[in-house]
């Protein structure tokens, strides 16, 4: 039986905690320590959730909580998967939920734990939140990192539903940063051209399903939450509020309700800020949300989920895992014998930079099929540096087994091939400055052979391993996993 899904962000953190990987720590300064007592636990020998408690300028309770889901056993724990296993077993769990999901709307209650501080008027203060300067070259204090911020369009058909960054410009004043392409700014879009301000909900604490699902880039017009209630098994509870139309989860910790008025009518110079990507690469006039209400929980935990350089199982939750899936199914119905699909290296949460795929090799050139499919899969499509194929008894999702293959079984002369010209991220920081302003976008992707040869794949010398059942039996045996 599958854990009872987590319908709230503090049900998720007690089971952090139960699980032994939830650190507290108290007195860190929102100026700085935060973002750096985060990233240095994130990149340890064990990385584990935080939650900041006694921060200093604040009173004890108003607490930020951040490293939710930095590592695959975190991911797992988050999703109701099981932990301890590779990567590409949480791929194919995942696989197997997701093409059989269905789509739940939300359920409207009248009244949940969002709602024990209704804050109006001049008690609308952002900074009463202990929003971090998570960096020093950010441009200020973010209060939204690992947000979900909830937007419609003027016929109020669909609600979406995506992490944006937030920044904080005053007590009742913060810019939100939409890429042009996103549902959001669409949606802010359609009030400007009809002359009115764009009502918004920013929640930052929130379920990790609704964070999942919000996380997730689905189509126009599919409604995030819908995705969410799939994932759960459960519709998401949501309180619907009156001037804004919009939901807001019930269990949520800080709803921050507001309305945005057209750029050329307000702005501020936001950012700049840490992309996904580990650089810092934009800011600039963005637009401001007018704060006409927040709703938060008592003792309300901060989401925080700054990015950083490396992996995007820092920030996001379930992108490896996704990703994988993505591109998994994109190739399946074509190419034979995939026994594993993982981007293995991806910083942002779509388009992986590394991705490796086992297969069982069945003909010549079954190799170097897979790699063009996996770099020609749109779930690939971004960022994308190199695909790596390696046989059966390589797992994909473990990085010394992937580069064990690279070093022995590939000749780099005869079996890496570079594709030019592939599609790519405005927020590659390698685009050179001259080009990325005539609107060149491309990166190269390598395609890496590391199977052994084909044709004398049953020569290549034998492989020095312990077989994997009989480690499991002297782990047994002599209780080495006590050590
Ligand atoms: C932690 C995190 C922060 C993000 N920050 C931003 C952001 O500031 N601006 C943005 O446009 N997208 C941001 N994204 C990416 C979008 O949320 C993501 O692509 C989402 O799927 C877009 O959904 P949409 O197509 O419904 O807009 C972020 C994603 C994550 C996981
Ligand atoms: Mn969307």
């Amino acid at each position: 039986m599958p854990p009872e899904p987590f319908t709230s962000l503090r049900d998720h953190i007690d089971a952090i905690e139960s699980a032994g990987l939830l650190q507290h720590i108290n007195n860190a300064h929102w100026d700085l320590e935060i973002g750096a007592i985060t990233e240095q636990v994130a990149f340890s020998g064990k990385p584990r959730a935080l939650l900041f408690d006694s921060i200093v300028d604040y009173n004890p309770g108003f607490r930020v909580a951040t490293n939710l889901h930095v590592s695959r056993d975190l991911q797992a724990l988050a999703l109701g998967m099981p932990l301890g296993v590779s990567g590409v077993d949480l791929v194919k769990d995942w696989r197997s939920r997701t093409s059989k999901l269905e789509r739940l709307p939300p359920l409207e209650v009248n009244d949940g734990p969002i709602r024990e501080n209704v804050l109006t008027g001049d008690d609308i203060d952002l900074f009463s939140f202990p929003a971090p300067q998570w960096r020093a070259p950010d441009g200020g204090r973010y209060i939204g990192t690992g947000d979900v911020t909830f937007t419609t369009d003027t016929e109020g058909g669909w609600v979406n539903a995506a992490p944006y960054r937030a920044q904080l410009f005053g007590p009742k004043r913060m810019t939100i940063e939409i890429a042009e392409t996103h549902h959001g700014k669409q949606h802010l879009k359609s009030f400007w051209e009809a002359g009115e301000h764009a009502p918004i909900v920013m929640v930052a604490g929130q379920d990790p399903y609704t964070y999942a699902g919000a996380c997730t880039p689905l189509p126009a017009g599919y409604p995030e939450l819908e995705y969410a209630g799939g994932l759960m098994g459960k519709p998401i509870e949501v309180i619907t509020h009156k001037e804004t139309g919009l939901p807001i989860p019930a269990t949520a910790e800080i709803a921050v309700i507001g309305f945005v008025p057209p750029l050329d009518e307000d702005s501020e110079d936001e950012g700049p800020f840490g992309e996904c990507t580990g650089y810092f690469t934009h800011g600039g006039l963005h637009p401001v949300v007018n704060v006409t209400e927040i709703w938060h929980r008592n003792n309300p935990i901060l989401q925080g989920n700054p990015t950083m350089h490396g992996s995007a199982m820092r920030h996001a939750l379930g992108a490896e895992i996704l990703t994988s899936s993505r591109m998994w199914d994109a190739i399946e119905n074509e190419i034979p014998n995939i026994q594993g699909v993982y981007a293995i290296y991806q910083q942002c949460q779509q388009g992986a930079h590394i991705t490796a795929v086992s297969i069982k090799q069945t003909y010549d050139g079954h190799a170097k099929q897979t790699a063009t499919s996996i770099a020609g899969s749109l779930a690939n499509g971004t960022l994308s540096r190199a695909v790596i194929v390696v046989d059966e008894d390589i797992d994909p999702s473990d990085w010394e087994d992937v580069l064990f293959a690279f070093s022995t079984r590939c000749d780099p002369y005869e079996d890496i091939d570079i594709v030019r010209g592939m599609p790519n991220s405005h927020l590659d920081p390698r685009i050179p400055p001259d080009l990325k302003k005539q609107g060149v976008r491309t990166t190269s992707t390598m395609l890496i052979n590391a199977c052994k040869p084909y044709h004398w794949k049953d020569q290549f010398p034998q492989t020095n391993s312990v077989d994997n059942s009989l480690k499991q039996e002297m782990v047994d045996k002599f209780n080495l996993n006590d050590w």
